[in-house]
């Protein structure tokens, strides 16, 4: 019989034609994850760029993979070292690519096949603004977004800078698999509250799978 009050794990929810919150979806793995993104720290610490403005990003960053997404005062990119090191990225975890390529094709996306992974870190106060993921060759391969940690309010929002945003809550284990119509939303993340999650402290992770280049 269909239970319509039992949680169980995970459910989702379309957000828009295109894009879809897989909930609770690496809750049982996100310890690994977690370790999987410490280790990579270790080896390639996260930063606080600077953006071509002269700003300083609230949310610390590093990446694996072939590819990683940065910013510096020549602009964003993606590049095969970081600019901060000159060393390469560490590589992608087999398990990381594995669960990317998964929930992209849960989505209805097959033929994901990520060459770079951002890893973003939130403290308390920290937030992403409105934006476009349009540093990419191909829109037609999705994005898969992991959220680990204290939980955000993502902002979702259309084309323009200007139109109307959705607010949703993305939580410990959340995956959103983002791609076709939605590529080009506008998307962002509201300022952290402070919290502490038994895993993750006093902080927000989250993993975002990309295709950079063909
Ligand atoms: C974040 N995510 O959730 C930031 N971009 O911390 C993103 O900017 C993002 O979640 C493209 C697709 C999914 C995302
Ligand atoms: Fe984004």
């Amino acid at each position: 019989m269909l239970d319509l009050f039992s949680e169980e794990a995970p459910w989702s929810e379309p957000l828009a034609e295109g894009a879809v919150i897989l909930r609770r979806r690496v809750r049982d793995e996100a310890d690994e994850l977690m370790t999987l993104v410490e280790a990579i720290a270790s080896q390639n610490p996260f930063y606080h760029r600077i953006t071509p403005g002269g700003h300083r990003m609230s949310v610390a960053m590093t990446n694996c993979g072939d590819f990683g997404w940065s910013t510096d005062a020549r602009g964003y990119q993606y590049s095969g070292r970081d600019s901060v090191t000159g060393r390469r990225w560490p590589p992608m975890p087999d398990r990381f690519r594995s669960l990317a390529v998964a929930c992209a094709q849960e989505a209805g996306f097959t033929g994901f096949h990520p060459d770079a992974c951002l890893i973003n870190r939130y403290e308390p106060g920290a937030k992403l603004s409105l934006h476009q993921d349009k540093d990419e060759e191909d829109f037609n391969q999705p994005i898969v977004s992991v959220s680990l940690g204290l939980p955000a309010v993502f902002q979702f929002g259309g084309f323009e800078r200007g139109e109307a945003t959705q607010r949703v809550l993305l939580e410990h284990g959340d995956v959103v698999v983002w791609g076709g119509p939605s590529r080009l939303r506008y998307h962002g993340i509201l300022p952290l509250k402070p919290g502490i999650h038994p895993r993750t402290g006093g902080f927000r992770f989250n993993l975002t799978f990309r295709r950079a280049f063909r």
